[in-house]
C-alpha cells in the first residue's frame, strides 16, 4: 500500500465531460511506475472536482483510467481540513522548515489541529481497508508525520511501515523553533525504515532524536531505538524511469511536439536555456531570470540569440507567499523583457498552461541548457528528466549545489543560487563548452541516471522492507 497526501490522478469536469490528468510532482513521477507494476493500492487525499463521480462507494476505482492496472483509494477532507493539514501546516509549517530559504515558518495552533485530525483520517481509512490482513505500507512525505504511529497503536502486529521523506530534513538549530517537534519525531519513529535523499539529512534526523527524546540511537547501525522499537534511518536517493523516458524522448509523436513548440512559441533560430518548476520559492526563479538578466548585460551579443523558456506550473495559490512569488515573477519577466527586448525578440517566455509529459520531454529534448537554480531542493527530478531526454548526449546541465541531485550529477555545472553572477557564468560556461567536452559530461550523467534509476529506488526501499519480520 502506498499513502501520500496528492493522488496520482486527478478528474474533472471539462465541458460537461469527466477528464483526468496525471498530477505533476516528483511523488507521483516516482510512485506511479512502481505501482503499475505491483498491483497495491494507493491511498491519497481526493482532490479533482469529479473524483467523486468516477469513484466506488468506499472511494476506490481502477487507475491509470487508461489502463487499469491498481486501485485508488480517496480520502475526502472538508474545506477546513484541507486548509489546516494542507496549506496551513504543511506547506506554511514544515515545508519552509525544512528548506533553508529564509522563509520564516508559521505554526498555528488550529493548523496542528487539522493536521493531527487528517493523519487520524488516512490512519482510519487504511485500517478500514486493512481489516484483520497483514500489510507493507509506504507513506511519503511531510503531510503525513502523524500516520506511522496511528497506524501502529491501532494494529502494530499486522503492519510494517516504511516512509520516505522526499524534502530536505535541517539541521536542529532551525528543527528545534518547531513547537510540535517531539510529536513529529514520534510519530516518525514508529516508521519501521524512514528513508531520505541523502546522507546529510539522516544526520540531521538522527541528531534531531538525540536531542529531543529519550532513545537509544545507533550510528553504526543508522537505527533508532525507543520504547523497544527500532527504525532503521538510510538514504535512498530517488530518481526518474530513465529508460522510460529516453525511449518516449526518441519517439516520433515527441519529435512531432518539438515541432510544433518550436513554430508556436518561434525558437527556430533560438538557442533556449529551459526552467521547468512547479511556482515555489525554493526553486530559485526569479534568482535564475535575474541571472539572464545579468548575462544580457554582460553580454549583449547574446541578445535575439538566447531565450529562457520558463515552464511555471502554479501551485499551493491560496498560501499568501506563493501569491506574491508569482506576481513576483510575472512582475520580473515583464521588467526584464522590457529592457532587453527587440522587435522581434524578448529574452524569456513564460509559459503558465499545464504541459503534458511529452511536451516537457520536447522541450528538453530542444533545450541547449536546463536551469535548476533550487534555493534548496530534497533531489530536485527535473535535471534527472533533463539527462534522461538526451538520447543525443548533447545539452548542459546547470544546477544548484543546494539540490540532492548535485551530490550524483557531479558533471553538470554547478552555481550557487544566492550568487546571480555565478550562475549567469554557469550559463555561460554551459552555452560554450566545447562540443566533445559537453558529450563526455551528458555521457557521465546518463550512466548516473540509468544505473540509480527510479526502480532501483523504488527496489531498495521494497527489498530492505521485506526484511522485517511481522510481530506475532
Ligand atoms: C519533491 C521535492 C524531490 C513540473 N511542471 C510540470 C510538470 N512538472 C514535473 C517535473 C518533475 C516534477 O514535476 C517536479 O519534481 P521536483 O523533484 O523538481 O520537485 P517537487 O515537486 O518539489 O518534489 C524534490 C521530489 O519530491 C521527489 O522526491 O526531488 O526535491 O521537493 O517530474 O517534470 N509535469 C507536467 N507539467 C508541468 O507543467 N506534466
Amino acid at each position: 500500500m502506498v499513502v501520500s497526501n496528492r493522488e496520482p490522478y486527478v478528474h474533472q469536469f471539462k465541458k460537461g465531460k469527466v477528464e483526468y490528468i496525471r498530477g505533476a510532482g516528483g511523488v507521483i513521477t516516482a510512485l506511479d511506475p512502481v505501482m503499475q507494476a505491483s498491483n497495491g493500492l494507493w491511498v491519497a487525499q481526493g482532490s479533482g472536482d469529479a473524483d467523486r463521480k468516477v469513484t466506488d462507494k468506499d472511494g476506490k476505482l481502477r487507475v491509470p483510467p487508461d489502463n487499469p492496472s491498481y486501485t485508488l483509494k480517496r480520502v475526502w477532507l472538508t474545506k477546513e481540513e484541507e486548509n489546516g493539514y494542507y496549506f496551513g501546516y504543511s506547506n506554511e509549517a514544515i515545508w519552509p522548515m525544512c528548506h533553508l530559504t529564509f522563509q520564516r515558518p508559521v505554526f498555528r495552533e488550529e493548523d496542528w489541529k487539522h493536521y493531527e485530525g487528517v493523519n487520524q483520517k488516512f490512519a482510519d481509512a487504511i485500517l478500514n481497508e486493512i481489516g484483520d490482513k497483514k500489510a507493507f505500507i509506504w507513506i511519503q512525505d511531510y503531510h503525513l508525520c502523524l500516520l506511522p504511529r496511528y497506524l501502529k497503536e491501532k494494529a502494530g502486529s499486522q503492519l510494517i511501515i516504511a516512509h520516505f521523506w522526499h524534502i530536505p530534513w535541517p539541521s536542529h538549530e532551525v528543527f528545534r523553533i518547531c513547537p510540535q517537534r517531539k510529536e513529529i519525531l514520534e510519530g516518525l519513529l514508529a516508521n519501521d525504515l524512514l528513508g531520505f535523499h541523502i546522507r546529510y539529512h539522516c544526520d540531521n534526523f538522527l541528531t534531531a532524536v538525540d536531542r529531543e527524546l529519550e532513545s537509544k540511537i545507533d550510528r553504526e547501525r543508522f537505527s533508532v531505538i525507543k520504547g523497544g522499537h527500532e527504525t532503521l534511518i538510510r538514504p535512498y536517493p530517488i530518481s526518474v524511469d530513465f529508460e522510460g523516458i529516453s525511449s518516449a524522448a526518441a519517439s516520433e509523436s515527441v519529435q512531432k511536439i518539438q515541432e510544433a513548440l518550436v513554430e508556436e512559441f518561434h525558437l527556430e533560430n533560438q538557442t533556449v536555456l529551459l526552467g521547468i518548476d512547479r511556482i515555489d520559492y525554493t526553486k530559485g526563479i526569479p534568482e535564475r531570470m535575474l541571472a539572464v538578466d545579468r548575462l544580457l548585460e554582460k553580454v549583449p551579443d547574446l541578445k535575439e540569440k538566447i531565450t529562457l523558456f520558463q515552464v511555471g506550473e502554479i501551485s499551493r495559490l491560496h498560501i499568501p507567499r506563493y501569491k506574491a512569488l508569482n506576481d513576483e515573477i510575472n512582475a520580473l519577466v515583464e521588467q526584464i523583457n522590457w529592457k532587453h527586448s527587440t522587435d522581434n525578440w524578448r529574452p524569456i517566455i513564460l509559459v503558465r498552461r499545464h504541459l503534458n509529459f511529452q511536451e516537457l520531454l520536447a522541450l528538453h529534448r530542444h533545450a541547449r541548457v536546463c536551469l535548476v537554480s533550487s534555493l534548496h531542493d530534497g533531489m530536485n527530478l527535473v535535471a534527472k528528466e533533463f539527462v534522461s531526454s538526451r538520447i543525443d548526449n548533447k545539452g548542459a546541465l546547470v544546477l544548484s549545489e543546494f539540490t540532492g541531485a548535485s551530490r550524483e550529477l557531479t558533471d553538470a555545472i554547478l552555481v550557487n543560487p544566492y550568487d546571480r553572477e555565478n550562475i549567469s557564468e554557469g550559463i555561460y560556461v554551459a552555452l560554450n563548452l566545447p562540443e566533445d567536452e559537453e558529450q563526455k559530461r551528458m555521457v557521465k550523467m546518463r550512466e548516473i541516471v540509468q544505473n540509480n534509476n527510479i526502480f532501483r529506488w523504488a527496489g531498495k526501499i521494497i527489498s530492505e522492507l521485506l526484511k522485517f519480520e511481522f510481530k506475532e
